[in-house]
């Protein structure tokens, strides 16, 4: 405790020192350190002055010897000096900037020399040329557009690994790459010159238009094609007449009737109209998409229907066309069609109300099918590149790669539903090519020739399938012997074909020609043989929707039988899509004579005096085939395109190198390096 108080009674403090006296020279001024430099200093000078001169002179030689050897030395040892602490400084630097990586030997490099000594000494190396620019890109300019999420896979790996690291990781990537595709047989070496999906700009090639095409000779349009231009013109006039802006045309009632009412007939019909070179209705078209054409509707859609016919149909007549319009429309109703991929496993319910923005399952059920989860993605993948937006082909590419982890397949053959809760396949042990699966097959090739054949899954789906086809699916008619593709339920084999079935032969077709198993094409040809014999055979040239082969010779039958509930025609393309492709990859003319039938058929059972064509409910009585009053949007966007392409010669109109058509016969770019 201290307080002033006490301080005072203690009296004065007591001084803890020793007083010492000092002599008189010592005395003089305050501080005794002073005092004892300038005594020291006096004495030395006494000294000094009481040596001889040879002394003095020896002394100062050997100071101004001393003074002159530490001026070199500090010299020298100043420089030595300096290197030590920078090479110690260099190897902080290489540590801080490769972490965990030492240089054993660190690099020494020679001076540098002047720019002329290197030019005189490796006359070969001129002067580097200066860095190529940017790829010129083709095509519209709002494609040119540099698939973002690639920079954002970048980043995102910098912040986690080391630079040495994504070096190794990148050339580890390129070596899988480039590797050899081997399945049964099909030895596939990829495309050197194409690269995958958002891992390089893509660009399409440049429109395929009739007149953008044509640096080469024009080839005229031949007299079958021209039935085709004439054809289109009498179903447009229908359209046009009586359901114009709806979804399709009921040419027989001369009305319309209403799916989703958005137009479908007319949006799936205008890439068709540019290839035709139909111009005048192409505008006419153009405008009604520009002033009337509107998604934000309380209406639900089919996500599936809405995809391959509205959203590839605006793609494609994008890229044909170079009309940003287009895109435009696309990409609404594309953000649209998004909340249907808001379910449990991502896998996408069917239906979307694109006004409200909300997604739900068919009433009865919270299954989806198959065929309509996979078969979206083409339009999503192709959206994502020209908008550069990921998040559309980071949602389809999630389903496919889900659908290929999931058990329940039979050699690659998948069931027609699954669940959007559980992710899973349901209804299993039933397996198709037709309705509700066949375009799932499809997709499989189509999207890994879309993404430069780079996309091992896909491939390898698409090769078991085809393999489990071969396996439990195909079987010969009596009495022509047909191949035909039947149906396989919990072990039972049916001998039902769907009419959709016959996209299988062009889509073979196309695997084969992109370097697919030499068999796939065999099979192919035998298939469409039987596609085509769907229509020979029936009394009025057209196929029916579904027939039943007969597997036992009976006097009198032919191979194909009718039940009475499968004798509609709904006007549809799949045999003349393979007709077509089957004509482009061989050349024979018998596509083309086939195609011709069917068309000269269609015009005589199908076609309404006032406008339109009309799907049929009896392909047996060609005296009254019973018009059912309705013409498919389909009609004009596939199945008169597919015959104006199968009867031209000119391989460039929609180069099959250059461009994938999506099931509903909406070519999109295949992606090539920028
Ligand atoms: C079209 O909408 C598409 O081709 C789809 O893949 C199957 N059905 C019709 C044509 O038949």
């Amino acid at each position: 405790m201290y307080s002033g108080a006490a301080a005072a009674a203690a009296g004065p403090p007591r001084r803890d020192f020793i007083s010492v006296t000092l002599g008189p020279e010592e005395a003089v001024g305050v501080g005794g350190y002073n005092n004892s430099k300038a005594w020291r200093r006096r004495s030395c000078w006494r000294k000094w002055k009481q040596l001889s001169r040879l002394q003095r002179s020896v002394i100062l030689f050997l100071f101004a010897f001393l003074a002159v050897c530490g001026v070199i030395s500090y010299t020298s040892m100043g420089e030595a000096w300096k290197g030590i602490t920078n090479k110690s400084l260099d190897d902080q630097r290489t540590e801080q900037e490769i972490p965990g990586l030492k240089l054993a030997n660190p690099a020494v490099l020679p001076a540098p020399k002047k720019a002329d000594a290197i030019h005189g000494d490796y006359p070969e190396l001129s002067l580097q040329k200066p860095p190529k620019p940017p790829h010129v890109r083709r095509g519209p300019s709002n494609l040119q557009i540099k698939a973002p999420w690639r920079d954002a896979r970048l980043k995102t790996r910098h912040d986690t690994t080391t630079a040495v690291e994504e070096l190794v990781e990148a050339d580890k990537v390129e070596k899988t790459e480039k590797s050899i595709i081997s399945w049964r047989g099909a030895v596939i070496e990829p495309d050197q010159s194409t690269e995958p999906p958002s891992s390089k700009i893509m660009e399409p090639e440049k429109p395929s238009s009739v007149e953008a095409e044509g640096q080469k000779e024009p080839v005229p349009i031949n007299e079958r094609q021209l039935a085709v231009i004439e054809a289109f013109r009498h179903a447009w006039k229908g359209y046009k007449d009586f359901a114009w802006g709806h979804d399709e045309l009921k040419p027989l009632s001369k009305s319309y009737s209403e799916w989703f009412g958005l137009g479908l007939t007319l949006i799936d019909a205008l890439d068709t109209m540019w290839i035709l070179g139909l111009k005048e209705e192409f505008e006419e078209a153009r405008k009604w998409v520009a002033n009337d054409l509107v998604f934000d509707k309380n209406v639900d859609v089919n996500l599936f229907e809405s995809t391959i016919r509205i959203l590839g149909g605006l793609l494609s007549t994008y890229h044909l066309s170079g009309d940003s319009l287009f895109l435009e429309k696309a990409k609404d109703i594309g953000n649209r069609l998004m909340p249907a991929f808001k379910t449990p496993s991502k896998i996408p319910y069917s239906d979307v109300n694109i006004g409200r923005g909300t997604a739900h399952p068919p009433r009865w059920t919270s299954d989806s099918t198959v065929a309509e989860v996979t078969s979206i993605q083409l339009e999503f993948r192709e959206l994502s590149r020209v908008t550069g937006d990921e998040k559309f082909q980071k949602a389809v590419d999630e389903v496919m790669k889900h659908v290929h982890t999931l058990s329940g397949k039979n050699d690659g053959l998948v069931p027609m539903f699954i669940n959007t809760n559980s992710g899973q396949f349901t209804h299993l042990g039933v397996y198709t090519l037709g309705a509700r699966a066949d375009s799932y097959y499809e997709y499989l090739l189509k999207q890994w020739i879309q993404g430069g054949k780079k996309e091992n899954e896909l491939l390898e789906d698409y090769m078991r399938a085809i393999e489990g086809v071969k396996k439990h699916l195909l079987q010969r008619s009596e009495p022509k012997k047909l191949t035909f593709v039947g149906e396989l339920a919990h072990g039972h084999f049916s001998a039902k074909m769907d009419h959709l079935v016959c996209f299988l032969p062009g889509t073979l077709a196309l695997g084969a020609h992109n370097g697919l198993a030499a068999d796939h094409m065999k099979l192919a040809e035998t298939l469409i043989e039987t596609c085509y014999q769907m229509y020979a055979q029936v009394e009025t040239g057209l196929s029916p929707e579904i027939v039943h082969f007969n597997l036992h010779a009976q006097k009198g039958h032919k191979d194909v039988e009718i039940k009475p509930a499968d004798r509609h025609n709904l006007l549809r393309p799949e045999t003349v899509e393979s007709l077509f492709y089957m004509y482009r990859f061989t050349g024979d003319k018998k596509y083309q004579d086939w195609g011709w039938e069917i068309l000269q058929n269609f015009n005589r059972y199908t076609r309404v005096p006032t406008g339109g064509y009309t799907s049929i409910n009896n392909v047996q009585n060609p005296s009254n085939p019973e018009p059912r009053d309705k013409m498919e949007s389909f009609f004009l966007g596939e199945t008169l395109k597919y015959m104006f392409l199968l009867f031209s010669d000119d391989i460039d109109l929609i180069n099959l190198d250059k461009y994938v058509f999506n099931t509903e016969a909406h070519p999109l770019p295949i992606w090539v390096p920028a």
